[in-house]
């Protein structure tokens, strides 16, 4: 049975003529223009990377290689004693865009387990932070100094340095980090939550069953783990945490220094912080309005307006591409709804009123384009019913997660070796002058 990388080394073989195609004989083809109001307003819709590991449609959602998330999840080989499949099934898929055997899955599952030695510097410079720095710092630390282990930084270092096999170091950091960041994400939560009590990890456990078990969960939790790290994995590569590990990779920053960089951006509450302040702002709701009296839809009518007439916005809601309700939001609210103690939830009850509600507030409001719920919007709660209350951290669950997509592009990136990325930037008075011009050539 090939493994995993032979199948990669295969299909990047395959692939690279297409790329050298498009680049020598269409290069000069265009696939869009560039608005004033694109360039100030943060590149939305420019069409300026390629990624064949997923795709977003604005109305459809997401497609990991192809296929919905439910066809995703269908596919795949599942977990033991599991609706779910594990996370290395899901690796194997974004990776090669091939359906795994069950073997292949195993394979995977037991090459991690090889990989999953965390050096114990990494301990203590994630020890030497003081303890009430957020989770995503101690995170970002934890793998800026895996870094010192890079096989990428090695094989730049050694002069033997190669182009066409220089993904080969990328994959194996990538193999590395997606199967030792769970492992740093549980250290974080114990050393934080549960008074530096630190588990061990159990080599017969996949990735997300062994996620539960370090930050001593219930079996129940092992299925809400896998569901939330593939979810989470990718969103085409737009996203800022996406886009910047891949921007940083591309100056050949080894993958730590550039996922590193990509849970700094994931840090930001207009990405990936959003799950947090969703659950700070349904706490607050609960704590202002609810002490005497059940939710209702004008108290929450009320809570989303007091919100956005201080200039603020409503965490969960909106999206720079989506133009409706995000599949991954409907996954977990499915899962909700089939988990038996989890639809009667009274926060879960909260989370669905606020998405009868929000929407219709935001469309009266009239700023944001979409007013539906993204990902965050559902996910905080579900961890919530299971224990998981210390909110800070659910961004290091995210970025778990997230691991995935970026570290499948970037091996892809080198793949097809991507050039070092470098937009041009022109000035105001510029774009004052093509204004006037433009003006000029209507009235004409
Ligand atoms: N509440 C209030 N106002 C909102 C809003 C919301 N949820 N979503 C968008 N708006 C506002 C914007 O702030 C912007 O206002 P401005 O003109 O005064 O600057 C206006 O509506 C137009 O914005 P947009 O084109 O609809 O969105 P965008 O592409 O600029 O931003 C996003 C997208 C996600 C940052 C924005 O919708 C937002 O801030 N949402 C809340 C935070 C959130 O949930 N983030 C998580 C997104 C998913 C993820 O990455 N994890």
């Amino acid at each position: 049975m090939a493994t995993l990388k032979e199948i990669l080394a295969k299909k990047i073989e395959e692939f690279r003529p297409r790329t050298t195609r498009l680049v020598k004989e269409f290069g000069d083809v265009k696939i869009g223009d560039v608005t004033i109001s694109q360039a100030i307003g943060g590149a939305r819709d420019v069409k300026c990377l390629v990624t064949d590991i997923s795709y977003l449609d604005p109305h459809e959602g997401i497609r990991f290689r192809g296929k919905t998330i439910p066809e995703t999840f269908e596919a795949l080989p599942k977990a033991p004693n599991s609706n779910y499949p594990t996370v290395e099934a899901f690796w194997f898929f974004l990776l090669t865009g091939d359906v795994p055997t069950q073997a292949q899955v195993d394979e995977v599952i037991a090459e991690w387990k090889t990989r999953q030695v965390v050096p114990s510097y990494v301990w203590d410079a994630i020890r030497g932070l003081p303890r009430d720095s957020h989770p995503m710092v101690m995170l970002s630390v934890g793998l800026l100094a895996m870094q010192r282990d890079s096989k990428f930084a090695a094989f730049y270092n050694s002069g033997k340095f190669n182009k066409n096999v220089a993904w080969e170091s990328v994959y194996e950091d990538a193999c590395d980090i997606v199967a030792r960041i769970p492992i740093v994400a549980a250290f974080i939560y114990n050393l934080k939550y549960r008074s530096d009590f630190q588990v061990p990890i159990d080599p017969k456990l996949d990735m997300g069953a062994n996620f539960a078990h370090m930050i001593g969960q219930c079996e129940d939790y092992k299925d809400v783990a896998r569901m939330y790290f593939i979810l989470h994995s990718d969103h085409e590569s737009g996203n800022v945490s996406a886009h910047t590990t891949h921007l940083v990779h591309s100056a050949l920053s080894d993958p730590y220094y550039a996922y590193s960089a990509g849970i700094n951006g994931l840090a930001g509450p207009l990405h990936g912080l959003a799950n947090q302040e969703v659950l700070d702002w349904t706490l607050k709701f609960q704590e202002k309005y609810c002490k005497d009296q059940e939710p209702t839809k004008e108290l929450v009518t009320k809570a989303l307006w007091d919100t956005l007439n201080s200039g603020q916005v409503v965490p969960g809601y909106g999206h720079a591409v989506l133009r409706k309700t995000d599949p991954r939001y409907m996954s977990q609210r499915e899962f909700c709804l089939n988990t038996p103690g989890l639809k009667d939830d009274k926060l879960f009850k909260l989370v669905a009123m606020i998405f009868e509600t929000a929407p219709g507030v935001l469309m009266e409001h009239g700023k944001a384009k979409n007013p539906w719920p993204n990902v965050d919007a559902q996910s905080g709660v579900i961890q919530w019913y299971y224990g998981v209350r210390e909110w800070d951290f659910y961004t290091v669950l995210f970025g778990v997660g997230r691991a995935l997509g970026c570290m499948a592009n970037i091996t892809w990136d080198r793949g097809l070796g991507y050039a070092i990325e470098r937009p041009k930037s022109v000035t105001t008075a510029m774009l004052e002058k093509w204004a006037e011009e433009s003006k000029k050539a209507a009235s004409n």
